[in-house]
């Protein structure tokens, strides 16, 4: 087990798109336990490999309360977005913003599980959102890129001055 480094925004190393998985072995079972045990600790509900610098299609999530609900997906697509909601969001690679972001109230997902077998599932509300967010990720895009122009400026200059007292 490990803990790995999450990126902050705005590393350029976030908008990576990942690739595929190709086989399921033991190195990508390997690298969902070392995400989940990040996520549990950071803690948040969310991670996806391009934030531990990893650019392959794997997501973990757990949005129960006592950490019973780890939910791995491996090449995950969404097949049907229905509805919208607005969720304020947060994100372990942009800490102490958070910020209301508009999305699909229901998902349907297929994606491979830690066997390498497809499964489907239909998420909505907090669930959808993050498979959302984490599926952003694994495209190269953080959330606070839905903000205005105006709002990422603010952003990027308080994470800035934030960066510098904790240097
Ligand atoms: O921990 C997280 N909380 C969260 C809250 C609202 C909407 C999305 C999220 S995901 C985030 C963890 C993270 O950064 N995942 O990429
Ligand atoms: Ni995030």
């Amino acid at each position: 087990m490990a803990l790995l480094p999450i990126l902050r925004f705005p590393d350029p190393r976030l908008h990576t798109r990942a690739a595929p998985v190709t086989v399921v072995d033991d190195s990508i079972r390997q690298l969902i336990k070392d995400m989940a045990e990040t996520m549990y600790e950071a803690p948040g509900i969310g991670l996806a490999a391009t934030q531990v610098d990893v650019h392959k299609r794997v997501v973990v999530i757990d949005i129960s309360e006592d950490n019973s609900g780890l939910l791995a997906l491996i090449n995950a697509e969404i097949l049907e977005r229905s509805g919208e909601q607005v969720c304020e969001e947060g994100c372990l690679s942009v800490p102490g913003i958070y910020e209301k972001v508009t999305r699909a109230e229901r998902v349907k997902v297929k994606a491979l599980n830690q066997q390498g077998e497809p499964f489907e599932l239909e998420a909505e509300g907090l669930l959808a959102v993050c498979i959302q967010h984490e599926l952003d990720h694994l495209d190269g895009k953080v959330f606070v890129e839905y903000l205005s122009q105006l709002k990422l400026t603010r952003i990027k200059s308080r994470l800035a001055k934030k960066a510098r007292i904790t240097a």
